[in-house]
């Protein structure tokens, strides 16, 4: 049990008041990044006023917010509203409890979809009814700590950030408080942003790319401390939980490592559905850990592992690799129906912490592509 055990709100509000030796990472950044800067005397390329603006209805993942593939029409400003709640969640089978921190309510949070040199313009709201300070930090903005430095909300406060999207890919966003950086992320405070370019998505070659469906899954390890019989405590909230969580944390070792918040969140009767002949266009984040998903059964036919759409995509993967901190996607086109598991494959990940999801694929059985020459007989 470590020293650090009464974590007052005050203390907790404050952020970096707690455990020294886990605060300078952000406080060393440079100052001016942590107050809001003068608006820039240079005249502006863009005059933000003329843009057309667009607001966005968040929904939570696996499902993923209406989006044209292609842009159409110029660069806009695209207005979303988040959330932040802090919350109890239950994280698998036995009950086992995650005081969470999330953006709009769900691990992860909502992919967000705009095209890239569209501006988006982020309301951030941290209920009264929150004890924590927070903010984000998006992975696919320019300055400030990626926003974080000009965002940090205290419980009854609204924020709103506007940053332009000046490189397409997939990136992770998620809270940076100072001091508190992975205790955030790895209660869940993280999501996923998807910038497109504006004209679509392509091979490499010129050809376009294009997906009839869009699933996100936000892969998250959580750090749940055990008692003395190695069942998983609980605790009346998340300040109280905050020094066991760490001590845990700083073993490197998660007690679970799950799909989109909790063991079997697409799985069974949550499984992701799909059709044969169609493209999938699965995007997978991972904030904090290295990951490395497989599709069981099937291919990552185009894959931007580090999610970067410039890049050219790699074809025919069977398994590819995210480091922490990314998101990636993969076009998967299913070409047989049944069931197919999306894992991590380390395998003990996958089928001992928690780390897989399952694709329900309806359509015909292709006996060319596969079929039983004989089944199971006795020799
Ligand atoms: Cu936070």
């Amino acid at each position: 049990m470590s020293e650090h055990l009464n974590v007052s709100r005050r203390a907790l509000l404050a952020g970096a008041a707690i455990a020294g030796t886990i605060a300078p990472i952000v406080a060393a950044a440079p100052a001016q990044a942590q107050r809001a800067p003068a608006p820039a005397k240079a005249a502006a390329k863009v005059d933000i006023s003329t843009l057309p603006r667009r607001k966005v209805e968040l929904v939570a993942p696996p499902f993923v917010h209406k989006h044209t593939q292609k842009a159409v029409g110029g660069p806009a400003i695209v207005e979303f509203t988040m959330t932040i709640q802090e919350k109890k969640i239950v994280i698998d089978d036995e009950g086992t409890e995650v005081h969470a921190m999330t953006f709009n309510g769900s691990v992860p949070g909502p992919l967000m979809v705009v095209h890239q040199d569209d501006y988006v313009e982020l309301t951030l709201i941290n209920p009264e009814t929150n004890t924590l300070m927070h903010n984000i930090d998006f992975h696919s903005a320019t300055g400030a700590l990626g926003g974080a430095g000009l965002t940090e909300v205290n419980p009854g406060e609204k924020t709103v950030l506007r940053w332009k999207a000046t490189k397409a890919g997939v990136f992770v966003y998620h809270c940076a408080p100072s001091g508190m950086v992975p205790w955030h992320v790895t209660s869940g405070m993280n999501g996923a942003i998807m910038v497109l370019p504006r004209e679509g998505l392509t091979d490499g070659k010129g050809n376009p790319l294009t997906y009839d469906r869009i699933y996100y899954i936000g892969e998250q390890d959580f750090y749940v401390p055990r008692d003395k019989n190695g069942k998983f405590k609980k605790y009346p909230d998340a300040g109280s939980a905050y020094a066991d969580t760490m001590e845990v944390m700083r073993g490197l070792i998660p007690s679970h490592v799950v799909f989109n918040g909790a063991v079997g969140a697409l799985t069974g009767k949550n499984a992701l559905q799909a059709a044969v002949g169609e493209k999938v266009l699965i995007v997978h984040s991972q904030a904090n850990r290295d990951t490395r998903p497989h599709l069981i059964g099937g291919h990552g036919d185009y894959v931007w592992a580090t999610g970067k759409f410039h890049n050219p995509p790699e074809v025919d993967q069977e398994t590819w690799f995210i480091p922490g901190g990314t998101a990636g996607a993969a076009l998967c086109a299913f070409h047989q129906p049944g069931i197919y598991a999306y894992v991590n494959h380390n395998l003990i990940e996958a089928f001992e912490l928690g780390a897989a999801a399952h694709f329900t694929v309806t359509g015909d059985w292709n006996h060319d592509l596969m079929t039983s020459v004989l089944p199971a007989t006795g020799v």
